[in-house]
């Protein structure tokens, strides 16, 4: 495993994204919706991990109820595996909280992901991604 990305929830993606973009200059990946998973996202390179923030596309979002409940910041990290099935499978067998019961497609099938109730990790959300289109 490695870090991918760690991902903020922010209320104003577009403006979260001058900050990140403009003033600390971060390279900006791209921004998409990805509906799937009810958010918006914009993705930063930061050396060989990645900054994603996130705006929620409707109020029944993840997003949406964590900036509610606790306001913007760190909403979750994400670790990148190689095969995501199996890992999956491999956290199943040891009783471990998932949210999704099969790794899901995402992002025009580009990314597969599945992620760990923050009550077994800590507090911490985090989820585990296979990238099927790598990043340069
Ligand atoms: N990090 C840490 N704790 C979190 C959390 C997060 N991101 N989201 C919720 N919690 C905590 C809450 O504070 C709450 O704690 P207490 O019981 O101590 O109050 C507890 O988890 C339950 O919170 P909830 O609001 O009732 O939320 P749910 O249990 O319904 O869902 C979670 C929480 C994390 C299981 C759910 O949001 C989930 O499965 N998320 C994964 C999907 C997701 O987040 N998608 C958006 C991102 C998509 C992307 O990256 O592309």
């Amino acid at each position: 495993m490695k870090l991918d990305h760690i991902g903020i929830a922010v209320k104003n993606l577009d403006e979260a994204v001058k900050f990140y973009r403009d003033v600390l200059k971060l390279e900006l990946e791209g921004i998409e919706e990805v509906p799937e998973e009810k958010v918006r996202i914009a993705m930063f390179k930061v050396g060989d991990v990645h900054i994603e923030l996130l705006e929620a596309l409707s109020p029944d979002s993840a997003i949406a109820k964590f900036i509610e409940k606790k306001g913007e910041g760190i909403h979750h990290i994400a670790l990148g595996v190689d095969n995501v099935d199996e890992v999956v499978k491999e956290l199943k067998s040891k009783n471990v909280q998932l949210t999704y019961d099969e790794a899901k497609l995402v992002s025009k099938g580009t990314r597969k992901i599945n992620f760990i109730h923050p009550k077994m990790t800590g507090g911490v959300l985090l989820e585990v991604v296979e990238r099927l289109v790598k990043h340069e």
